[in-house]
């Protein structure tokens, strides 16, 4: 199950040509994408080889705004996960800003391997303005996504079942995601496959 990290892409010519299905990681900065694409790839690994390696592979930080560039993982030669870079964050300038909108709006417009958008919502503080814009944005272009709200272990069972009604009435019922505790790995990866299937 090799999972190689292939291209930071900046711009549109430098995305894969090789037209494998993609899914894609999409939310506000510090969301925790990076910390979801590595929870599903080391679960994944772990299940498939005995948890041999645990390498983490998408860079994380406690600084907002790490990912600048959209990154594309190849796994099993068979589909790419790519991150997105997270939108909605204030403290860059409005130019950095406009920048990576442009890129993955131009992404998310005209990618055609593009099976499946993760949309992730931060389970303490539910759907935001931005994030309501990138749903209509997807029902607008009729684009297949599922929802999964992360950082699930910062939330007791109360305030959790309540968050998830929320993000259920926004959107659709979302995956509990933890990538501390590992909760929604196969879950999510369930959802991955069957929208590959189809
Ligand atoms: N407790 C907990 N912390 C998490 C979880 N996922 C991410 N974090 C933390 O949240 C912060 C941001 O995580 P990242 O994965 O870098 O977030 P991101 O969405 O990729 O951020 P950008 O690339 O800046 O858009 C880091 O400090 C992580 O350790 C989780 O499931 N539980
Ligand atoms: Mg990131």
């Amino acid at each position: 199950m090799p999972v190689e990290f292939v291209v930071a892409a900046h711009h549109t010519d430098q995305f894969p040509r090789d037209r494998l299905p993609e899914v894609a990681f999409v939310g506000r900065s510090n969301v925790g994408k990076s910390s979801l694409l590595n929870a599903l790839l080391l679960r994944h690994r772990k299940r498939v080889r005995g948890g041999v390696q645990r390498k983490k592979l998408a860079k994380t930080s406690q600084t907002p705004g790490r990912t600048r560039s959209i990154n594309f993982f190849r796994i099993n030669r068979k589909l790419y996960f790519v991150d997105l870079p997270g939108y909605g964050f204030a403290k860059v300038s409005r130019v950095e800003q406009n920048r990576w909108r442009s890129l993955a709006e131009g992404y998310l417009e005209t990618r055609e391997p593009l099976r499946l958008v993760v949309l992730l919502v931060d389970i303490r503080h539910g759907p935001t303005a931005l994030d309501r814009q990138m749903r209509q944005w997807l029902e607008y272009h009729d684009q297949p996504y599922c929802v999964a709200a992360t950082k699930s272990d910062k939330l007791k069972q109360g305030a959790r079942k309540r968050s998830a009604r929320s993000i259920e009435e926004t959107f659709a019922p979302p995956v509990p995601f933890s990538a501390v505790t590992g909760e929604g790995v196969k879950q999510l990866w369930r959802v991955i496959d069957s929208a590959l299937l189809t």
